[in-house]
């Protein structure tokens, strides 16, 4: 299976939006691919179809294949380690929704903390020479205030956001005891038309492509105040392999630097199809309308609020930038607009089904 040229990558999450473009981005390089997906009761391939029939159906040597496993399975994850013998590791899975991991805290801490340690105790064990990289977050500086670099103070304020926090010391803890290259990339909230669907940015440009197509939709949401740093996830994946190129294991934030409301966002991706927004109303009773014929396209609904919030992340990457020479390329106005154009393709052609 080994070539001596290809390099074998493990990813974990492959069935997530960073694996897909992660894949592609390592298939294009060269690698070996190996990810691992944990068993559902419903198909949810979609966004590595493409990629399983160009490097596995339809190659004569196949580069990318699929292994069944599951973050809080250690022997599984062994296992796996063992069979396929990477060079390097990238841990993408992770129970990765913030208000969710205030409804499942102890899963999120089994798979999103031990699920680290786990890994990093098989490979300690195995082979120190295969390399880890961890994808951390920037919900761990949680309070702290902006801009947000390596040297700062975590602060979580989720479950999610606390079992990310270990993951990212275990991390150091295994690089700095055990001479193991394992690095951390500080990952700002990065968004894609691949993007999973009940993330604030996708569920608005979803709304905005169905209206767009004449399938009137109110927008219900929760806290429009909260400011985060959206990049795009295909700068990102470029990031993680650098990370563990770089001569040096350590820990990096990746961030675009700048910092937008949810209101922003709502107000960007209306534009983007001639609607533009005004507010009126406070708290919940705030909606969204459009200055031209006053039709309401937003409303808040409190369900949608967090019982503990992060009010504004927003990163500073020149670390990355100076030893990575890593830097975002996609601005906020991009992203939408590619967003917006992929989900109204989407709802056409499911609507021609
Ligand atoms: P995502 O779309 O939610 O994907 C998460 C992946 O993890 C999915 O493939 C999911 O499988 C898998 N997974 C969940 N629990 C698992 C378990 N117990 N065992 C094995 N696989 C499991 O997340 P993403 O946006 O691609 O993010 C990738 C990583 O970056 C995550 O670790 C996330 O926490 C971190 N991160 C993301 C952002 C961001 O803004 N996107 C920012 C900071 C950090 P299913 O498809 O079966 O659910
Ligand atoms: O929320 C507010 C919400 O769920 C963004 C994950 O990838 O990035 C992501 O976590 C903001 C929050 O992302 C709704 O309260 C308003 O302030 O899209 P989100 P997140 O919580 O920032 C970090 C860096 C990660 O690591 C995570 O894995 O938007 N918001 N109204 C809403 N959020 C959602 N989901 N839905 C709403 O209706």
């Amino acid at each position: 299976m080994k070539n001596k040229k290809n390099k074998i990558a493990i990813i974990t999450g492959i069935t997530g939006q960073d694996g897909c473009y992660l894949a592609s981005f390592l298939l294009k390089k060269k690698y070996i691919v190996h990810g691992i997906k944990r068993r559902s009761s419903t198909v949810n391939n979609y966004r590595i179809d493409e990629i399983y029939n160009k490097y596995y159906l339809k190659e004569k040597n196949p580069k990318f294949f699929l292994h069944y496993g599951d973050l809080t399975d250690g022997m599984n994850l062994s296992n796996l380690i063992n069979k396929i013998k990477p060079d390097e590791i990238y841990n993408l899975a992770a129970q990765s929704h913030v208000k969710v991991s205030f409804e499942t805290p102890e899963y999120t801490a089994n798979a999103d903390a031990l699920g680290v340690l786990r890994i990093l105790e098989i490979t300690r064990s195995l082979n120190k020479k295969i390399k880890f990289y961890q994808a951390s977050t920037s919900e761990m500086f949680g309070q702290t205030k902006p801009p947000q670099n390596e040297k700062d103070y975590f602060y979580p304020k989720s479950p999610y956001g606390a079992a990310k926090l270990y993951g990212y010391w275990i991390v150091k803890c295994y690089r700095e005891s055990y001479n193991i290259f394992a690095s951390n990339g500080i990952l700002f909230n990065h968004e894609s038309p691949l993007r999973g669907e009940t993330f604030v940015t996708k569920k608005i440009t979803t709304a905005v492509a169905k209206n767009f197509l004449g399938k009137r939709e109110i927008l219900e949401l929760g806290n429009l105040d909260a400011v985060r740093d959206w990049g795009h996830a295909r700068d990102y994946v470029e990031s993680m392999w650098k990370i563990l190129q770089s001569k040096k294991a350590d820990d990096f934030v990746i961030a675009t630097g700048k910092g937008y409301s949810v209101r922003k966002f709502v107000e960007l991706a209306f534009k983007y199809i001639g609607i533009d927004i005004l507010w009126r109303g406070k708290g919940i009773n705030e909606i969204g309308y459009d200055k031209k014929n006053k039709k309401t396209y937003i409303k808040i609904n409190k369900k949608y609020f967090r019982p503990n919030e992060v009010d504004k992340l927003i990163g500073n990457y020149n670390k990355a930038k100076k030893i990575l020479k890593w830097k975002p390329r996609a601005n906020l106005k991009q992203l939408i607009e590619e967003m917006v154009s992929y989900d109204i393709k989407r709802l056409k052609n499911e609507n021609k089904k």
